[in-house]
């Protein structure tokens, strides 16, 4: 890729960066899982929709216990997409159509495949290949019970108990997420070592960021409290800012331009504010936005929040509504509560879909209107609704199993269907027609008015409103933002840079457009040129 002028702004403070899910976004062989050859093939697509990198989620050497996010070799990728081969000629590709490349890092925690994990449990209590991992004996009179009573992230114990290797029930060994997940010492010098590596081997192949899994987790508190409530055991304890100053010393020695991106899932500003250092992150997601409920008052708090504390750290905000963790934005805003929390789901409750469109069209506008880097999750562009009917015995998710499958929050399938491409059945050309394989996840039949191929055809369609606001939002560069004060109640609006305004009435009412200029861009219908109806969102040239 072309080095970032000096006086141009790095290219990640206002990318637009598109989410792939590997498995689900294009099977190139025909086995019913997504690949990389199927992704490669889909590059003029995402070169056409107007974004300026892709973020895609881990396609290393895994047994896919939790789809990838443990990882049994951080040096090669997933027979199950591809080899080493495609994924540099991906990267080249990609850059072929200015298109950049970041690719996920899981440091927290690996895959009990691992080669370090099995020496462990090869190994034995006391050994050096353990103390690279959390091995500690556990409680009761005979170590029957586990170290701390910490539940995981995915429900139940975070601890799993080993059989040693003579036989016996030994040590426990710690899990934030399944236990096919063993969490690594971030202490242990090996363990930095092997990921700077990591670091270094990618960045070598030409990928241009890294999207750290889980970015707050690494460092625990050696003494082990037995309850911790708040999570302040295992959650952004203060070393962990050792390891991205270190990363970022790594990235910074292949010249500018290589990003580092925190998913860093905490409740306030000022410890987000933290992983954006100068010398640590340069950007960190914005969850607190993706969570917030479809309120006015609400949604302008989060942003007032989002661009002072990004503004005091120097960095550039990111805005996201979607990814592969949570339920699907048309879903979320069709629903009574719009709020999102991540392990609290509201499936089974009615989603009123129009309306959930409606709004999800007005938030896009919203969305790629603010200052800073925007990311769209792949099929936000097409308006996939959660799939919340998956039968029982098809899903994946090990939330489901671990969480007791509870219908209400069954996990993080229905987010995670393969993408509807062209056709009127399944797969819809996400397969390859003639393959053996059928999708990994059944696609609802109603998709077929959802595919790429229909919606391309379709003026009105999503894909075809975030066509043009990706590709009109390139103008806006870093314009300051202003908010337009005195609106009516339920109306967020404001200018950025010289002569853009956004405005979005989420009010139940139709309001008059506080202010006059030429339609740019609606998300919907206006009634006459200056009447905004409900969940309706506008840019204007003012
Ligand atoms: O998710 C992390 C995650 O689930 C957060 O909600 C976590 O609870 C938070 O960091 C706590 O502060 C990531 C991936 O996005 C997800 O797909 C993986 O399953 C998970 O890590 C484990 O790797």
């Amino acid at each position: 890729m072309p080095e970032t002028g000096e006086r141009e702004l790095p290219w990640w403070r206002n990318a637009a960066i598109y989410q792939i899910y590997p498995r689900s976004f294009a099977d190139g062989d025909g086995d019913g899982v997504g690949d990389l050859a199927g992704l490669r093939a889909r590059l003029p697509y995402l070169a056409e929709l107007g974004v300026d990198a892709i973020w895609i989620n881990p396609w290393y050497a895994s047994p896919q216990a939790d789809a990838g996010y443990d990882v049994a070799d951080y040096r090669a990728i997933d027979p199950l997409f591809g080899t080493l081969a495609d994924a540099e000629e991906l990267i080249r590709q990609a850059h072929g159509l200015g298109i950049r490349v970041v690719i996920d890092i899981v440091p927290n925690h690996t895959s009990d495949q691992n080669p370090w994990f099995q020496a462990a449990l090869a190994a034995g209590p006391g050994s050096p290949e353990r103390a690279r991992f959390w091995f500690r004996p556990g409680r009761g009179t005979d170590g029957e019970d586990p170290p701390t009573e910490w539940q995981g992230f995915f429900g139940g114990p975070t601890w799993t108990r080993v059989t040693e290797p003579d036989g016996r029930p030994g040590e426990w060994y710690l899990h934030l997420f399944a236990p096919e997940q063993p969490d690594f010492n971030w202490e242990h010098d090996d363990v930095r070592a092997e990921f700077e590596s990591v670091l270094r081997f990618w960045f070598d192949r030409g990928a241009d960021g890294f999207r750290i899994d889980s970015a707050a987790l690494l460092v625990k508190d050696a003494d082990l409290p037995v309850s911790d409530p708040e999570e302040h055991a295992f959650t952004d304890r203060e070393e962990v800012h050792e390891v991205y100053r270190a990363w970022r010393r790594v990235a910074e020695s292949y010249g500018g331009g290589l990003v580092l991106i925190g998913e860093v899932w905490l409740p306030d500003a000022a410890r987000m504010a933290r992983y954006l250092r100068p010398d640590e992150m340069h950007t960190v997601f914005n969850f607190p936005y993706l969570e917030c409920a479809w309120e006015a008052e609400r949604l302008r708090g989060v942003i007032d929040d989002t661009l002072r504390f990004h503004r005091e750290a120097g960095a550039p905000a990111t805005w996201v509504l979607s990814n592969h963790d949570v339920d699907r934005v048309v879903s979320r805003y069709g629903r009574e509560d719009t709020s999102f929390a991540i392990y609290a789901r509201q499936h089974g409750r009615p989603v009123d879909l129009a309306r959930g469109t409606r709004r999800a069209r007005a938030a896009a506008l919203l969305t790629q209107a603010l200052p800073g880097a925007v990311y769209v999750y792949q099929g936000e562009e097409l308006g996939l609704w959660e799939v919340e009917d998956i039968p029982d015995e098809l899903r994946q998710d090990p939330m489901w199993e671990r969480k007791g499958r509870n219908p209400a929050d069954p996990g993080r399938d229905g987010c995670r269907v393969p993408l509807p491409w062209s056709g009127s059945e399944p797969p819809f050309g996400f397969s390859p027609s003639g393959g053996s394989g059928v999708p990994w996840l059944p696609q609802p039949e109603a998709w077929k008015e959802y595919t790429v191929e229909a919606q391309a055809a379709d003026a009105g369609s999503m894909l075809a409103l975030y066509r043009q606001a990706l590709r009109l939002r390139r103008e806006l560069g870093d314009g300051g933002f202003q908010w337009l004060e005195g609106t009516p109640q339920g109306v967020l609006a404001f200018r950025r840079g010289e002569g853009f305004a956004c405005v979005v009435n989420l009010s139940a009412e139709a309001v008059a457009l506080p202010l006059t200029g030429t339609v740019l861009l609606a998300s919907d219908e206006l009634h006459g040129q200056s009447v905004l109806p409900a969940d309706t969102a506008v840019w204007l040239r003012v």
